[in-house]
């Protein structure tokens, strides 16, 4: 008994800790990195997602979000996916690399993420053609997670071509492009109360053990 209340304490606590008050959550997920890379001015991508294997996207119901991240409210969504520089991109002088949608499925939104740890200073712009924005992001190359939503349960996915891109976003056509697929999936999520029970379960299966 002594156990089981010491492990629901531990869970509260951390539920309590990845929940910064009017942003949205994200610390509960593990990052899931979309890797580019460049050889002999040829892009590459790589991600170890696929449509069985898909991220999942979280509702919490009854949370609203500060500002733009308002966006987020009553949306199944995730910032689980972050790109990644993996070793030395070099676009060129005065260049950098664009991330263009080429084809996402009806109902996927996406909002301009960060780094997970800064989540107060994120714009939570709507990118990717969501709201009417460009289909086209520009990335200073930094980790970036971007924010993906949808406000229904179901499957979803998006398709980038990544390119080098002069400052307009105009492709520099000497560079080999690079393209990439992100699954989604919307689940139903668990409320607080369900999560403190889970965590009572957890618990429970631990002392038995
Ligand atoms: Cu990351």
């Amino acid at each position: 008994m002594k156990l089981s209340t010491t492990i629901v304490s531990v869970t509260l606590t951390t539920t309590a800790a990845i929940s910064l008050a009017g942003m949205p959550n994200a610390h509960t997920w593990p990052m899931e990195h979309i890797m580019v890379s460049m050889d002999n001015n040829q892009l590459h991508a790589h991600v170890n997602t696929n449509a069985a294997n898909p991220i999942e996207m979280l509702r919490f119901a009854g949370e609203t979000y500060d500002g733009n991240a308002s966006a987020l409210d009553d949306q199944y969504y995730s910032d689980q996916y972050g790109w990644v520089l993996d070793g030395i991109v070099d676009p060129g002088f005065g260049n950098s690399i664009w991330i263009e949608t080429t084809s996402q499925s009806t109902g996927l939104s996406t909002y301009e993420g960060g780094r997970r740890m800064m989540i107060p200073m994120q714009t939570f712009d709507p990118i990717f053609a969501t709201a009417g924005s460009d289909m086209n992001w520009q990335w200073n190359g930094m980790m970036t997670h971007n924010w993906y939503a949808a406000a229904d349960l179901g499957d979803f996915e998006a398709t980038y071509r990544i390119y080098i891109g002069d400052s307009n976003g105009d492709a520099i056509t000497s560079f080999g492009e690079a393209t990439v697929t992100l699954n989604f999936r919307s689940v139903p999520s668990p409320s607080g109360l369900a999560l403190l029970s889970m965590g009572t379960f957890i618990a429970t299966r631990r002392k038995r053990a």
